[in-house]
């Protein structure tokens, strides 16, 4: 099945093969969004189970993280509809200080851009004051806050402080936050992942 080729081109890190892979895909008419969950978010689970049980260390985890970000480069296009004319607010997203992993960021960030919202992409490592700079210049709506390391998710706590007299709305996400985490430092919601984070800024926004 094409979404288990590219699942498996992915596990084994050969970049070319998941281009091919999804492009055969998308020429078969699967669905983008099934593309990225069902092939490529599932290989990297995969990956990570894998790098968690030492069974692959870092430099494989790095080359798949490559592979995953090509594939993603090929469906981002057809997520994203006419941002111009339909955006639905601005969101400010970025991976905390300290922090460097963006594949989660990035694909909260093709979401939301699939449903219609203007995203600025502060990237990784974004100190609290990068934070707060970036929403007096663009006034976003909502910030996305994304951390992936225990160690970082204090910068969370001081980015949401920081933002406090901003009024902005404040998510946060990524693999180890949970809800009672954004309740304790005062964010305004948690999203487990890409789908709910697009579905929590339609609420915090107060839109259907
Ligand atoms: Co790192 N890493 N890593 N890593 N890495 C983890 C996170 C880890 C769990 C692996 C492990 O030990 N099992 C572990 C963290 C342990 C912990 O803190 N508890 C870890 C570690 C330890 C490290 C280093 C410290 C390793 C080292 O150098 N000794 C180092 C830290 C570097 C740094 O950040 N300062 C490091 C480095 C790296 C790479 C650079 C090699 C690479 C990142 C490449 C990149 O991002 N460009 C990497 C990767 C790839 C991983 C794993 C294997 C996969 C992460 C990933 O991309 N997942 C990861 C293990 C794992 O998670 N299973 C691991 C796929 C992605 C789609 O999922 O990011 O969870 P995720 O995003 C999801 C949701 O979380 C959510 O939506 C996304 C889509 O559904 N989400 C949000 C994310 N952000 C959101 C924001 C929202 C809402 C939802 O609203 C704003």
């Amino acid at each position: 099945m094409m979404l288990d080729d590219i699942k498996d081109a992915l596990i084994e890190g050969n970049k070319e093969k998941v281009k091919t892979c999804v492009r055969q895909a998308l020429d078969a008419g699967l669905a983008p969004s099934a593309i990225i969950n069902d092939g490529l978010i599932s290989g990297m689970q995969v990956i990570g189970a894998r790098f968690r049980n030492e069974e692959i260390f870092m430099p494989e985890v790095l080359v798949a993280a490559s592979a995953m970000q090509a594939g993603m480069d090929l469906v981002k296009p057809l997520l994203i509809g006419d941002v111009e004319v339909a955006s639905r607010g601005t969101v400010l997203m970025g991976t905390v200080k300290g922090d460097l992993h963006d594949i989660g960021k990035n694909l909260v960030i093709i979401m939301l851009q699939g449903s219609g919202f203007n995203v600025i992409d502060l990237g990784v490592d974004a100190s609290a004051e990068k934070f707060v700079e970036a929403v007096k210049q663009h006034r976003p709506q909502v910030v996305g806050l994304s951390a992936l390391l225990t160690t970082t998710m204090a910068q969370m706590k001081r980015t949401v402080e920081a933002l406090k007299q901003s009024g902005v709305k404040v998510m946060i996400g990524g693999a180890p936050i949970t809800r009672k985490f954004a309740a304790d430092i005062g964010a305004d919601g948690y999203a487990l992942d890409a789908v709910t984070a697009v579905d929590l800024t339609r609420e915090l926004l107060g839109l259907s």
